[in-house]
């Protein structure tokens, strides 16, 4: 299924005329308030989010997967599926895949279905998290911390593959995430597991292309639950510091403990340059991977507000890459990365908001109270008239959603694909 420019436009017909009342009504308050809403707006609209493959299934549980009718099966289909969402947000322009999932057949094919929707190749992911069949060492006891050599060797090379794979499609990051670690006290040498996991990570980035980036993912628990051995950004950041200029940490949302202070992180990072990667969704309690902005929204205002303050001010960070990494397992996935992608503007508009001379200011005074109100008057303003003309000038949908429920996407895509169609995933 294709979405065209025309059942677009005849769409927003019926949302231009609120939409227009509802933008001139916030853009003259924030005007008052000394705030260019077009400015806003066009920032709005460069902000692009990269979608992963593996999100476009319903994810699964311990306790089993309820998938969705018409689930992309193959590699075209799934960006096909981000190819409408961005053609309905036109702020989902990117895909990361996931190898071995994600090995292309046909890549000339490839690169010509990203290019005519509209798609660049973000960061690649490599999986030593599982064994895959016919592989020689099982990956059951670590990969890239593995005491036995030629396990890492087989993890080094399996990343340094994922590298080649994404360089013929025009990625320029790969991105480790290991599940690497022990389940009991002194089942490893914590030392001994860091050092090699170090080496191994080394190895990787030294025959990356040259102008490649390496992003390290943290995460205190699960799969493993006694320990992990990249357990928290400080190990993270290490590691980068230890593998060169082009290593970074990669902050996922979830892979924190419950209230740890992530606005915190990202501004530590980022002071610092070493902020390289960011993956968004929400949880209330681990990593829940739920749906962006819907458990704690005022946290991600926060994040965002550090990550706006970073971009502004530490010019030795690069731009991060920004992807969703959230699967959910009961809702449409497209329906849900759709709340998502709007969770983000949300909260990257509201971030735009704030006051920042005035909190200065407040700052330097001591004013604990006007700091507070100065970040919650921007948190309370509703954004989403900033949002929706962003997505009009993009040539997108109003109202994302709505489209996607008015042109039947789910309908259509499961005539097209069947109702048993099953995406390739965790
Ligand atoms: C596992 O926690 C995880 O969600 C990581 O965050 C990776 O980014 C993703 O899976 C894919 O490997
Ligand atoms: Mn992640």
């Amino acid at each position: 299924m294709q979405i065209t420019s025309e059942q677009l436009a005849d769409l927003n017909r019926a949302e231009f005329t609120t939409l227009e009342a509802d933008y001139a009504y916030l853009e003259d308050k924030l005007g008052q308030r000394g705030v260019d809403a077009a400015a806003v707006v066009k920032q709005l609209e460069a902000f692009q989010v990269a979608i992963p493959s593996w999100a476009l299934g319903a994810g699964g549980t311990r306790f089993g997967r309820f998938g969705t009718p018409g689930e992309p099966a193959t590699l075209e289909d799934k960006m096909d599926d981000v190819g409408l969402l961005h053609a309905l947000t036109a702020t989902a322009g990117a895909i990361s895949l996931h190898i071995p999932w994600d090995i292309p057949q046909d890549y000339e094919g490839i690169r010509q279905r990203a290019k005519s929707l509209g798609l660049v190749f973000d960061a690649v992911n490599s999986n030593t998290f599982q064994d895959q069949a016919g592989q020689p060492h099982s990956y059951r006891y670590g990969s890239l911390c593995h005491s036995d050599p030629e396990v890492r060797q087989q993890a080094i090379a399996h990343n340094i593959e994922v590298a080649r794979i994404g360089e013929k499609l025009g990625s320029e990051s790969l991105t480790v995430w290991l599940a690497d670690g022990i389940n009991f006290p002194g089942q490893h040498n914590f030392q001994q597991a860091l050092d090699r996991t170090a080496d191994s990570l080394s190895q990787i980035y030294r025959a990356l292309p040259e102008s490649w980036k390496l992003f390290i993912e943290y995460k205190p628990y699960e799969p493993n639950f006694y320990s992990t051995v990249i357990q928290d950004w400080g190990t993270s950041f290490m590691l980068a510091e230890h593998c060169g200029p082009r290593a970074y940490t990669l902050v996922d949302l979830g892979h924190h403990l419950p209230n740890t202070n992530i606005e915190q992180i990202v501004a530590t990072l980022m002071y610092r340059g070493k902020l390289g990667g960011f993956h968004f969704n929400d949880s209330k309690y681990g990593d829940d991977d739920l749906t962006v902005g819907s458990i704690k929204p005022y946290a991600l205002f926060l994040i965002f507000n550090e990550l706006v303050y970073g971009m502004r001010h530490n010019p030795d960070n690069p731009y991060p890459a920004w992807m969703i990494d959230a699967s959910h397992n009961i809702k449409d996935p497209l329906e849900d990365l759709i709340q998502s992608l709007e969770a983000i503007l949300e909260a990257y508009a509201k971030a735009l908001l704030i006051d920042q001379p005035a909190l200065q200011e407040a700052q330097r005074a001591h004013d604990v109270v006007r700091c507070q109100e100065l970040l919650q008057d921007a948190y309370r303003t509703d954004v989403r008239p900033l949002v929706r003309k962003s997505r009009q000038q993009a040539g997108a949908a109003i109202n994302p959603l709505g489209a996607y429920r008015a042109l039947e996407v789910r309908r259509h895509l499961t005539g097209e694909r069947g109702s048993e169609s099953r995406a390739t995933g965790l």
